[in-house]
């Protein structure tokens, strides 16, 4: 039997992190075989995007659609090379973020045309979809306040406040118009997070 695909996401500092060790051990209960995955990320060359993509101190601005572009090509070589010959083979994949991400932070945050963004995704990410996706909403102030008091900001994370209302606004836009989007209170204590978190996965009936 095919895996089922189980993302995570949310503006920085959202907790996913935490959110993700909860879905594991839920999964785990159940006897569930799960691959964790990172976006951008995952892969040796995937990786390397990523580290690009982050980097704070680059000699040159990073053009909207350059950055559009090097989540794609991180996202294919995770989907050929991970995510598709595991659920093939019956494993779960539990990502730390997929597609919506791009459709948040480079359609909400950087203003890039769905029509652009759809095009691509049309154009590369064959039949593969999540199964469920759960959307830890936070204020964008909370969230970077959280990711701060890790240490030093990453290239997105210099963005200006505005950037991530954009974000966490196309976020809630898509969750609220598309089915198999939970939509998860993360300003709320770390317990009431998790129980939400499981609430969710069991009325999903996955
Ligand atoms: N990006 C993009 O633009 N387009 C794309 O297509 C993709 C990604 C795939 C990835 O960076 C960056 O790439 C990200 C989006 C962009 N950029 N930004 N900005 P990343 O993976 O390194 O960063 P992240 O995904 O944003 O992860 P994060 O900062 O580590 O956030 P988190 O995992 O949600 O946070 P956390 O580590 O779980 O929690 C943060 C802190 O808050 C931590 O100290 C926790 O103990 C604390 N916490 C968590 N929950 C709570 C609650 N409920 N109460 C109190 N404190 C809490």
């Amino acid at each position: 039997m095919k895996g089922k695909f189980i993302v995570i996401e949310g503006l920085e500092g959202a907790g996913k992190s935490t959110a993700i060790a909860t879905v594991q051990a839920w999964l785990q209960a159940k006897g569930l075989e799960v691959i964790c995955t990172r976006e951008p990320g995952g892969t040796p060359l995937a990786e390397q995007l990523r580290t690009l993509v982050k980097q704070a101190d680059l000699q040159e601005q990073i053009a909207p659609e350059t950055e559009l572009l090097l989540m794609y090509a991180s996202r294919v070589q995770l989907l050929r090379n991970v995510i598709e010959p595991a659920l093939a083979a019956g494993q779960w994949i539990l990502a730390d973020r997929h597609d919506l991400s791009s459709r948040a932070y480079q359609g909400g945050g950087r203003q890039l045309a769905d029509s652009l963004i759809n095009a691509i995704r049309q154009a590369v990410l064959g039949q593969t979809r999540p199964d469920f996706t759960l959307y830890l909403d936070i204020d964008p102030a909370l969230g970077l306040a959280r990711a701060a008091a890790r240490g030093a900001l990453d290239r997105i994370e210099q963005e200006q406040l505005a950037f991530f209302e954009r974000t966490r606004a196309k976020y809630l836009q898509i969750a609220a118009t598309e089915p198999g989007i939970a939509v998860i209170d993360a300003s709320q204590p770390l317990a009431q997070v998790q129980a939400a978190l499981v609430e969710a996965l069991e009325q999903a009936a996955l």
